[in-house]
């Protein structure tokens, strides 16, 4: 079986002779390559240099021979597109040059043609593609309108209270700008499918700061359209969600094919509870990487026992790997859940 259709298989709930493995965050600060990367370009350049994502890209999977490789990118660079102005500092993250919290500024924000706005992003989903052809499954992924609206709210990273009070107190507002975000990154989303991606992942980090009502109401409808749209472009859709454990029913009904669960949930929870209906993605804590190998090893087979023979399961973190983290330790986690064959 080549890692592609383990993969795919995976995603389909379909036996594999393995479970897949890859890791959310595989590229970046961690691995010296990438450091060396970032000593002559800062990180927007590499997101919009072809040539640089291609390598950004590549780089855990030459290393490590990971069972799918998802595009460098960042959930954050359609809003540029929309037209909020974003920077990335060191050491302060993402900010953006203003806020967006009243229907004028919503107005203000265009959506991008995804074909010309993207053309960076969706040549170098074609260019990996050719580079790992069925030696690796091709992600794309799009950031979750709550998630990304959160972000636009609050100019940036924080706590994200300003989102909170305005879904409170201008409930309208919050759904005109989550509109505005799907229709967006719904184009994206399929635009990197026909591009060669064999799967999206959907990151609703901060999905967790809405309560499972409010998520069903506020976050669910919008989910649905983007899960759906990507099914007709027959690709599977993988829905992630930082703190999932009060969410996982909700995540079930969002269309997608495949829950990625945070590390607030037991996988033998996540697994009992969503029964066959959906294959299941996760969750070793990436804290657990900054330990010894030994223990990187243990706590992965832990996960695998789990996992079992289950079809519909791929090996992963439950969060993206820390900054900090030995490259010795994603090596050991790749490389346990590769020696773990089902008979
Ligand atoms: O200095 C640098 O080189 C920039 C660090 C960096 C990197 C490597 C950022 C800034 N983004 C990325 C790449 C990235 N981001 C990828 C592709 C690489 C890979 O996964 O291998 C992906 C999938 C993301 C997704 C992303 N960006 C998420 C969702 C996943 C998650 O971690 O929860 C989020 C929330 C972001 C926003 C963002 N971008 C960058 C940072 C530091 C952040 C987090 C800001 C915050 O803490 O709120």
């Amino acid at each position: 079986m080549n890692p592609r259709e383990r993969f795919l298989s995976a995603c389909r709930r379909q036996p594999v002779d393995r479970h897949p493995v890859w890791l959310m965050r595989q590229a970046g600060r961690y691995l010296p390559e990438y450091q060396e990367l970032r000593e002559k370009y800062d990180f927007l350049t590499i997101c919009k240099r072809p040539d640089l994502i291609l390598e950004a890209s590549l780089q855990p999977w030459r290393r490590f021979g990971m069972d799918a490789v998802i595009i460098f990118s960042d959930i954050l660079l359609p809003l540029h597109a929309m037209g909020a102005r974003l920077t990335f500092e060191d050491g302060v993250g993402p900010r953006f040059e203003s806020t967006v919290r009243t229907e004028k500024e919503i107005e203000k924000l265009e959506i991008p043609r995804a074909r010309i706005s993207f053309s960076y992003i969706l040549e170098a989903i074609q260019n990996v593609r050719h580079e790992i052809k069925d030696n690796a499954a091709l992600l794309g992924f799009v950031g979750a309108p709550w998630t990304l609206a959160a972000y636009l709210i609050e100019g940036g990273s924080g706590d994200f209270k300003a989102a909170l009070n305005i879904m409170r107190e201008s409930p309208g507002i919050l759904s005109k700008l989550m509109d505005k975000i799907t229709t967006a990154v719904t184009h994206l989303a399929v635009e990197q499918v026909r591009a060669g991606c064999d799967a999206i992942q959907i990151f609703d980090t901060w999905g967790g700061l809405l309560g499972p009502a409010q998520y069903r109401e506020l976050a669910l409808p919008h989910l649905k359209k983007i899960s759906d749209e990507i099914r007709k472009a027959a690709a599977p859709a993988i829905i992630f969600i930082k703190k999932s454990s009060s969410l996982l029913e909700e995540m079930v009904d969002s269309g997608a094919d495949v829950i990625s669960i945070g590390t607030d949930l037991d996988l033998k929870d996540a697994i009992s509870r969503v029964k066959d209906r959906r294959a299941v993605q996760g969750n070793l804590n990436p804290e657990i990487l900054l330990r010894s190998a030994s223990t990187v090893e243990r706590e992965t087979q832990k996960l695998l026992d789990v996992a079992g023979n289950r079809p519909g399961y791929i090996a992963n973190l439950g969060h993206g790997v820390l900054p900090n983290t030995p490259v010795e330790s994603v090596g050991a986690f790749v490389e346990t859940v590769k020696r773990n064959a089902i008979a």
